[in-house]
């Protein structure tokens, strides 16, 4: 573990320990089902840091799916496209970002998993000077 790392750390035990509301949660998550033989989906959520720092999101990671990517949707021609997501993607000390359908999303591509509604699975979220974010969320339908 590098030097930086560890004081980083070190700052946010120090920061919960004093009580102060200093976490990067994840709310209103979800995966979207797809029939067994689509091998693609993509997950749903809402990240809000509101830690006392900015933080850089670098990829994600499931045990699910054979790839992992962050997507974003670009209108050109009046035509919606799916393009890879510029990385890593700053969120400012106390704002959130929201990943919805036809906009931000982490794309699963070659699904070794069914995703039946109803099923949970985990996703793991991977930031740079902040450790990974592991939930667990639900399949649901379109
Ligand atoms: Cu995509």
């Amino acid at each position: 573990m590098s030097m930086f790392r560890t004081i980083v750390l070190l700052i946010s035990f120090s920061l919960i320990s004093m009580g102060t509301k200093a976490e990067v949660t994840v709310t209103d998550s979800w995966i979207r089902a797809v029939p067994a033989m689509m091998k693609m989906s993509a997950a749903y959520l809402k990240l809000t840091n509101d830690t006392q720092t900015d933080i850089l999101l670098t990829g994600a990671r499931v045990d699910f799916s054979k790839k992992t990517e962050i997507h974003d949707h670009v209108m050109s021609n009046g035509l919606m496209s799916m393009v890879h997501a510029e990385l890593p993607i700053l969120i400012k000390s106390g704002s959130s970002l929201e990943f919805k359908p036809k906009g931000l999303h982490i794309m699963f591509i070659g699904l070794e998993t069914t995703l039946i509604p109803g099923a949970e699975h985990e996703i793991e979220l991977l930031f740079d000077t902040h450790a990974p974010i592991r939930f667990s969320t639900q399949v649901a339908g379109n």
